[in-house]
Protein backbone atom coordinates (compact mmCIF):
# COMPACT_ATOMS: atom_id res chain seq x y z
CA UNK A 1 0.00 0.00 0.00
CA UNK A 2 2.74 2.51 1.01
CA UNK A 3 4.76 1.43 -1.99
CA UNK A 4 1.84 2.66 -4.32
CA UNK A 5 0.91 5.61 -2.57
CA UNK A 6 4.75 6.40 -2.73
CA UNK A 7 4.58 5.75 -6.63
CA UNK A 8 1.99 7.78 -6.72
CA UNK A 9 3.06 10.64 -5.09
CA UNK A 10 6.18 10.26 -7.92
CA UNK A 11 4.05 10.29 -10.59
CA UNK A 12 2.10 13.32 -10.08
CA UNK A 13 5.02 15.28 -9.58
CA UNK A 14 6.27 14.77 -12.14
CA UNK A 15 3.40 15.24 -14.12
CA UNK A 16 3.68 18.57 -12.79
CA UNK A 17 7.42 19.59 -12.97
CA UNK A 18 7.66 18.15 -15.96
CA UNK A 19 8.02 20.80 -19.15
CA UNK A 20 5.61 19.39 -21.44
CA UNK A 21 7.50 21.65 -24.86
CA UNK A 22 9.71 19.21 -25.95
CA UNK A 23 9.43 20.88 -29.35
CA UNK A 24 8.48 23.92 -30.79
CA UNK A 25 7.71 26.15 -33.85
CA UNK A 26 8.88 29.28 -35.13
CA UNK A 27 7.36 31.85 -33.49
CA UNK A 28 8.85 35.29 -34.59
CA UNK A 29 11.06 36.60 -37.53
CA UNK A 30 12.55 39.63 -37.14
CA UNK A 31 13.98 41.72 -40.14
CA UNK A 32 16.23 44.82 -39.43
CA UNK A 33 14.36 45.08 -36.08
CA UNK A 34 10.84 44.94 -37.62
CA UNK A 35 9.20 42.05 -35.92
CA UNK A 36 6.42 39.50 -37.62
CA UNK A 37 4.47 37.17 -35.22
CA UNK A 38 4.19 33.56 -36.14
CA UNK A 39 0.98 31.45 -35.44
CA UNK A 40 1.64 28.81 -32.91
CA UNK A 41 0.23 25.49 -34.63
CA UNK A 42 -3.06 24.87 -34.11
CA UNK A 43 -3.88 28.83 -33.29
CA UNK A 44 -6.60 30.27 -35.30
CA UNK A 45 -4.31 31.85 -37.76
CA UNK A 46 -3.51 35.43 -38.08
CA UNK A 47 -1.96 37.07 -40.88
CA UNK A 48 1.39 36.43 -40.67
CA UNK A 49 4.62 35.88 -42.89
CA UNK A 50 5.70 32.82 -41.43
CA UNK A 51 3.76 29.64 -42.88
CA UNK A 52 1.89 28.32 -39.96
CA UNK A 53 2.91 24.13 -38.94
CA UNK A 54 0.21 21.78 -37.79
CA UNK A 55 1.92 20.77 -34.80
CA UNK A 56 5.08 21.49 -32.57
CA UNK A 57 6.42 17.68 -33.46
CA UNK A 58 9.47 17.46 -35.73
CA UNK A 59 8.98 16.34 -39.15
CA UNK A 60 10.47 12.61 -39.04
CA UNK A 61 12.43 10.91 -42.50
CA UNK A 62 14.35 12.27 -44.82
CA UNK A 63 11.96 11.86 -47.45
CA UNK A 64 8.90 12.78 -46.01
CA UNK A 65 7.21 15.72 -48.08
CA UNK A 66 6.82 17.85 -44.93
CA UNK A 67 10.53 18.50 -44.88
CA UNK A 68 9.47 21.15 -47.05
CA UNK A 69 8.19 23.68 -44.69
CA UNK A 70 7.47 21.85 -41.97
CA UNK A 71 4.71 19.86 -40.74
CA UNK A 72 1.32 20.50 -42.90
CA UNK A 73 2.81 23.96 -43.61
CA UNK A 74 0.14 26.35 -44.62
CA UNK A 75 0.25 29.51 -47.21
CA UNK A 76 0.90 32.71 -45.52
CA UNK A 77 -1.05 35.94 -46.04
CA UNK A 78 1.63 38.80 -45.55
CA UNK A 79 4.77 39.31 -47.12
CA UNK A 80 7.87 41.03 -45.49
CA UNK A 81 10.02 43.18 -47.14
CA UNK A 82 13.46 42.61 -47.08
CA UNK A 83 16.87 43.88 -48.51
CA UNK A 84 19.98 42.47 -49.41
CA UNK A 85 22.79 42.26 -46.90
CA UNK A 86 19.69 42.58 -44.17
CA UNK A 87 19.81 41.21 -40.33
CA UNK A 88 17.09 38.01 -39.94
CA UNK A 89 16.53 36.72 -36.13
CA UNK A 90 14.32 33.62 -36.04
CA UNK A 91 13.00 33.23 -32.78
CA UNK A 92 11.68 29.83 -32.27
CA UNK A 93 9.79 28.81 -29.09
CA UNK A 94 8.47 25.35 -27.41
CA UNK A 95 4.94 24.97 -27.34
CA UNK A 96 4.46 26.29 -24.03
CA UNK A 97 5.77 29.72 -25.47
CA UNK A 98 8.97 28.29 -23.31
CA UNK A 99 12.21 28.58 -24.76
CA UNK A 100 13.06 26.05 -27.58
CA UNK A 101 14.00 22.68 -25.75
CA UNK A 102 16.68 21.14 -27.99
CA UNK A 103 20.62 22.52 -27.71
CA UNK A 104 22.28 19.68 -30.31
CA UNK A 105 22.47 19.78 -33.87
CA UNK A 106 23.02 22.47 -36.52
CA UNK A 107 21.28 25.37 -37.93
CA UNK A 108 20.24 25.36 -41.99
CA UNK A 109 19.18 28.35 -44.15
CA UNK A 110 17.31 27.82 -47.52
CA UNK A 111 15.67 30.31 -49.69
CA UNK A 112 13.52 29.68 -52.86
CA UNK A 113 12.50 31.86 -55.60
CA UNK A 114 8.47 32.01 -55.69
CA UNK A 115 8.77 33.50 -59.48
CA UNK A 116 6.80 36.26 -60.56
CA UNK A 117 4.15 36.44 -57.62
CA UNK A 118 4.44 37.02 -54.18
CA UNK A 119 4.71 34.25 -52.08
CA UNK A 120 1.27 34.17 -50.70
CA UNK A 121 -0.05 31.66 -52.47
CA UNK A 122 3.58 30.20 -53.96
CA UNK A 123 3.41 26.08 -53.16
CA UNK A 124 7.27 24.96 -52.97
CA UNK A 125 7.47 21.26 -52.59
CA UNK A 126 8.69 21.10 -55.88
CA UNK A 127 10.91 24.24 -55.93
CA UNK A 128 14.55 24.56 -55.87
CA UNK A 129 15.96 25.64 -53.22
CA UNK A 130 19.65 27.05 -52.45
CA UNK A 131 21.40 27.51 -48.90
CA UNK A 132 22.90 30.49 -47.67
CA UNK A 133 23.94 29.76 -43.89
CA UNK A 134 24.62 26.93 -42.03
CA UNK A 135 25.69 26.31 -38.11
CA UNK A 136 26.78 23.58 -36.24
CA UNK A 137 29.33 24.24 -33.24
CA UNK A 138 30.72 27.40 -32.52
CA UNK A 139 34.15 25.79 -31.99
CA UNK A 140 35.65 22.48 -32.30
CA UNK A 141 34.65 21.26 -28.63
CA UNK A 142 31.68 24.03 -27.98
CA UNK A 143 28.62 24.38 -27.86
CA UNK A 144 26.04 24.43 -30.30
CA UNK A 145 25.05 27.73 -32.28
CA UNK A 146 22.00 25.75 -31.02
CA UNK A 147 22.26 26.45 -27.61
CA UNK A 148 21.70 30.14 -27.31
CA UNK A 149 18.48 29.55 -29.33
CA UNK A 150 17.24 26.88 -26.03
CA UNK A 151 18.66 29.94 -23.70
CA UNK A 152 15.92 32.18 -25.23
CA UNK A 153 18.29 33.84 -27.98
CA UNK A 154 17.22 34.56 -31.98
CA UNK A 155 19.30 32.52 -34.45
CA UNK A 156 20.63 35.07 -36.73
CA UNK A 157 21.37 34.79 -40.63
CA UNK A 158 22.20 37.96 -43.09
CA UNK A 159 20.51 38.55 -46.32
CA UNK A 160 23.36 37.65 -48.95
CA UNK A 161 24.54 41.25 -49.58
CA UNK A 162 24.29 40.54 -53.78
CA UNK A 163 21.06 38.89 -53.63
CA UNK A 164 18.68 39.50 -56.60
CA UNK A 165 15.20 41.24 -55.85
CA UNK A 166 12.32 39.26 -55.79
CA UNK A 167 10.07 37.04 -54.08
CA UNK A 168 11.27 34.23 -52.03
CA UNK A 169 10.83 31.62 -49.20
CA UNK A 170 13.27 31.58 -46.80
CA UNK A 171 13.30 28.08 -45.08
CA UNK A 172 15.58 28.57 -41.73
CA UNK A 173 16.11 24.74 -40.29
CA UNK A 174 16.94 23.60 -37.02
CA UNK A 175 18.03 19.73 -36.37
CA UNK A 176 17.58 18.11 -33.13
CA UNK A 177 20.28 15.55 -33.02
CA UNK A 178 19.84 14.64 -29.76
CA UNK A 179 18.25 11.22 -31.00
CA UNK A 180 20.99 10.74 -34.12
CA UNK A 181 22.91 8.41 -32.70
CA UNK A 182 19.89 5.88 -34.27
CA UNK A 183 19.45 6.42 -37.75
CA UNK A 184 15.77 7.96 -38.18
CA UNK A 185 16.46 9.53 -34.77
CA UNK A 186 17.08 13.01 -36.27
CA UNK A 187 14.27 15.56 -35.93
CA UNK A 188 13.76 18.20 -38.48
CA UNK A 189 12.34 21.75 -37.88
CA UNK A 190 12.02 23.70 -41.23
CA UNK A 191 10.09 26.82 -40.78
CA UNK A 192 9.22 28.71 -44.00
CA UNK A 193 9.08 32.93 -44.21
CA UNK A 194 7.44 35.09 -47.21
CA UNK A 195 10.05 37.70 -48.21
CA UNK A 196 9.96 40.05 -50.92
CA UNK A 197 13.88 41.17 -51.56
CA UNK A 198 14.06 44.70 -52.98
CA UNK A 199 17.03 46.20 -54.02
CA UNK A 200 19.41 45.95 -57.28
CA UNK A 201 21.64 43.35 -57.21
CA UNK A 202 22.01 40.41 -59.34
CA UNK A 203 23.28 37.48 -57.56
CA UNK A 204 22.11 33.88 -57.16
CA UNK A 205 22.65 30.56 -57.53
CA UNK A 206 24.24 28.31 -59.76
CA UNK A 207 22.34 25.16 -61.12
CA UNK A 208 24.52 22.26 -59.13
CA UNK A 209 23.69 24.55 -56.26
CA UNK A 210 20.05 23.82 -56.28
CA UNK A 211 18.21 21.14 -54.18
CA UNK A 212 14.96 19.64 -53.65
CA UNK A 213 13.47 19.43 -50.23
CA UNK A 214 12.78 16.70 -49.47
CA UNK A 215 15.64 15.24 -51.67
CA UNK A 216 18.88 16.73 -50.48
CA UNK A 217 19.12 14.90 -47.50
CA UNK A 218 19.31 11.09 -46.76
CA UNK A 219 18.20 9.30 -43.06
CA UNK A 220 22.28 7.89 -43.42
CA UNK A 221 23.31 11.34 -44.32
CA UNK A 222 26.85 11.67 -41.86
CA UNK A 223 24.90 14.82 -40.36
CA UNK A 224 21.73 13.61 -39.96
CA UNK A 225 22.49 9.76 -38.20
CA UNK A 226 25.35 10.89 -36.35
CA UNK A 227 26.82 8.48 -33.48
CA UNK A 228 29.33 11.17 -32.32
CA UNK A 229 26.80 13.56 -31.80
CA UNK A 230 27.89 14.23 -28.47
CA UNK A 231 31.32 13.94 -28.81
CA UNK A 232 32.53 17.50 -28.51
CA UNK A 233 35.42 17.29 -30.58
CA UNK A 234 33.95 15.69 -33.74
CA UNK A 235 34.24 16.98 -36.97
CA UNK A 236 30.66 17.40 -38.35
CA UNK A 237 29.31 16.73 -41.29
CA UNK A 238 26.24 18.93 -43.00
CA UNK A 239 23.57 17.29 -44.87
CA UNK A 240 22.56 18.86 -47.81
CA UNK A 241 24.48 21.12 -50.64
CA UNK A 242 27.40 23.35 -49.77
CA UNK A 243 26.53 27.18 -49.15
CA UNK A 244 25.69 28.77 -52.33
CA UNK A 245 28.96 30.50 -53.90
CA UNK A 246 27.63 33.95 -53.85
CA UNK A 247 26.51 33.47 -50.53
CA UNK A 248 29.83 33.31 -49.44
CA UNK A 249 30.13 29.50 -49.75
CA UNK A 250 30.98 27.09 -47.00
CA UNK A 251 34.05 29.67 -45.86
CA UNK A 252 30.98 31.33 -44.43
CA UNK A 253 29.69 29.31 -42.36
CA UNK A 254 31.00 29.92 -38.44
CA UNK A 255 31.13 25.92 -38.17
CA UNK A 256 34.83 24.99 -37.84
CA UNK A 257 33.42 21.44 -40.09
CA UNK A 258 31.77 22.28 -43.33
CA UNK A 259 31.89 19.45 -45.90
CA UNK A 260 31.63 21.01 -49.30
CA UNK A 261 32.24 17.26 -50.97
CA UNK A 262 30.37 15.38 -48.84
CA UNK A 263 27.39 17.14 -49.33
CA UNK A 264 27.52 17.73 -53.30
CA UNK A 265 27.30 14.25 -53.50
CA UNK A 266 24.23 14.31 -51.63
CA UNK A 267 22.65 16.94 -53.77
CA UNK A 268 24.15 15.71 -56.46
CA UNK A 269 22.30 12.19 -56.31
CA UNK A 270 18.97 14.38 -55.97
CA UNK A 271 19.40 16.70 -58.70
CA UNK A 272 18.27 14.30 -61.62
CA UNK A 273 14.28 15.29 -59.33
CA UNK A 274 14.83 18.87 -59.63
CA UNK A 275 11.87 20.42 -61.31
CA UNK A 276 12.29 23.73 -63.32
CA UNK A 277 10.05 25.76 -60.51
CA UNK A 278 12.79 28.16 -58.92
CA UNK A 279 13.10 30.81 -61.39
CA UNK A 280 16.02 33.20 -60.80
CA UNK A 281 16.92 36.55 -62.02
CA UNK A 282 18.72 36.22 -65.47
CA UNK A 283 21.60 37.20 -64.51
CA UNK A 284 21.78 34.02 -62.30
CA UNK A 285 23.52 31.28 -63.93
CA UNK A 286 20.58 29.16 -63.08
CA UNK A 287 18.05 29.55 -65.30
CA UNK A 288 15.37 26.62 -65.20
CA UNK A 289 16.17 23.66 -66.94
CA UNK A 290 12.83 22.55 -68.67
CA UNK A 291 13.89 19.05 -69.45
CA UNK A 292 13.65 17.72 -66.06
CA UNK A 293 11.69 15.39 -64.56
CA UNK A 294 9.49 16.99 -61.42
CA UNK A 295 9.01 14.00 -59.81
CA UNK A 296 11.09 13.90 -56.82
CA UNK A 297 13.13 10.60 -57.35
CA UNK A 298 15.05 11.06 -53.59
CA UNK A 299 16.72 7.51 -53.62
CA UNK A 300 17.15 7.90 -50.05
CA UNK A 301 15.27 4.39 -48.97
CA UNK A 302 14.24 6.41 -45.45
CA UNK A 303 11.95 5.06 -43.15
CA UNK A 304 9.61 7.74 -42.35
CA UNK A 305 8.98 5.55 -39.22
CA UNK A 306 6.99 7.60 -36.85
CA UNK A 307 9.45 7.63 -34.12
CA UNK A 308 6.97 11.13 -32.50
CA UNK A 309 5.82 9.25 -29.55
CA UNK A 310 7.85 10.89 -26.93
CA UNK A 311 6.27 14.21 -27.79
CA UNK A 312 3.11 12.65 -28.53
CA UNK A 313 2.82 10.99 -25.09
CA UNK A 314 4.48 14.18 -23.16
CA UNK A 315 1.53 16.14 -24.41
CA UNK A 316 -0.67 13.13 -23.57
CA UNK A 317 -0.11 13.58 -20.42
CA UNK A 318 -0.72 16.80 -19.18
CA UNK A 319 -3.75 17.00 -20.78
CA UNK A 320 -4.93 14.02 -19.07
CA UNK A 321 -3.14 14.50 -15.93
CA UNK A 322 -2.13 10.85 -14.20
CA UNK A 323 -5.40 9.25 -14.86
CA UNK A 324 -4.47 6.83 -17.58
CA UNK A 325 -1.63 3.95 -15.86
CA UNK A 326 -0.42 2.40 -19.35
CA UNK A 327 1.02 5.80 -21.22
CA UNK A 328 2.57 6.72 -17.38
CA UNK A 329 4.42 4.03 -17.26
CA UNK A 330 5.48 3.55 -21.10
CA UNK A 331 5.91 7.77 -20.32
CA UNK A 332 8.23 6.78 -17.64
CA UNK A 333 10.25 4.08 -19.92
CA UNK A 334 10.53 7.13 -22.57
CA UNK A 335 12.45 8.96 -20.24
CA UNK A 336 15.62 6.94 -20.31
CA UNK A 337 15.53 7.17 -24.21
CA UNK A 338 18.76 9.19 -25.47
CA UNK A 339 16.28 11.50 -26.99
CA UNK A 340 14.94 12.89 -24.13
CA UNK A 341 16.34 16.37 -22.75
CA UNK A 342 18.83 16.38 -20.37
CA UNK A 343 17.09 19.15 -18.55
CA UNK A 344 14.23 16.86 -17.51
CA UNK A 345 17.23 14.22 -17.13
CA UNK A 346 18.42 16.20 -14.20
CA UNK A 347 15.04 17.01 -12.75
CA UNK A 348 14.10 13.18 -13.02
CA UNK A 349 17.55 12.19 -11.48
CA UNK A 350 16.84 14.55 -8.14
CA UNK A 351 13.15 12.94 -8.31
CA UNK A 352 14.39 9.51 -8.09
CA UNK A 353 17.16 10.29 -5.50
CA UNK A 354 14.24 12.62 -3.36
CA UNK A 355 12.20 9.39 -3.47
CA UNK A 356 14.91 6.81 -2.75
CA UNK A 357 15.60 8.40 0.34
CA UNK A 358 11.81 8.56 1.57
CA UNK A 359 11.80 5.39 0.69
CA UNK A 360 14.70 4.18 2.85
CA UNK A 361 13.59 6.05 5.77
CA UNK A 362 10.24 4.29 5.70
C1 LIG B 1 1.59 21.85 -52.08
O1 LIG B 1 1.50 20.74 -52.93
C2 LIG B 1 1.60 19.50 -52.25
C3 LIG B 1 1.67 18.41 -53.30
O2 LIG B 1 0.60 18.52 -54.16
C4 LIG B 1 0.43 19.35 -51.31
O3 LIG B 1 0.52 18.14 -50.59
C5 LIG B 1 0.45 20.51 -50.31
O4 LIG B 1 -0.67 20.46 -49.47
C6 LIG B 1 0.48 21.85 -51.04
N1 LIG B 1 0.72 22.91 -50.07
C7 LIG B 1 -0.16 23.88 -49.82
C8 LIG B 1 0.21 24.85 -48.77
O5 LIG B 1 -1.19 23.98 -50.43
C1 LIG C 1 22.08 36.21 -32.27
O1 LIG C 1 22.60 37.49 -31.97
C2 LIG C 1 22.38 37.90 -30.62
C3 LIG C 1 22.83 39.34 -30.52
O2 LIG C 1 24.13 39.46 -30.92
C4 LIG C 1 23.16 36.97 -29.70
O3 LIG C 1 22.95 37.34 -28.36
C5 LIG C 1 22.67 35.56 -29.92
O4 LIG C 1 23.41 34.66 -29.13
C6 LIG C 1 22.79 35.17 -31.39
N1 LIG C 1 22.17 33.87 -31.59
C7 LIG C 1 22.85 32.74 -31.79
C8 LIG C 1 22.06 31.50 -31.98
O5 LIG C 1 24.06 32.68 -31.80
CU1 LIG D 1 11.83 17.98 -29.49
Amino acid sequence: MRKILILFIFLSTLFLLSPVSAHGYLAQLTINGKSYTGNAPGAQPTSSVIRQVSDISPVKGASNPDLNCGLSAQFAADVADANPGDDLAFDWRGGDDQNWPHNTGPMLTYMTSCGSSSCTTYNSSSSKWFKIQQVARISTGGPWAQEAVMEGFPANVTLPSTLAPGNYLIRHEILGLQGAVSVGGAEFYPACSQIKVGGSQTGGPSEDELVLLPGAYSDTDPGIYDPNVYDPSASYTFPGPPVAAFAGGDASGTSVSGDASASASAAGSSSTGISGSGDFPSSSPSSNSPGSSGSSSSSSSSSSSNTQGVCKLQRRTTSSLASDVNSDLSYLVKVSNPHTHKRRRSILTGLFRDLALVYRGS
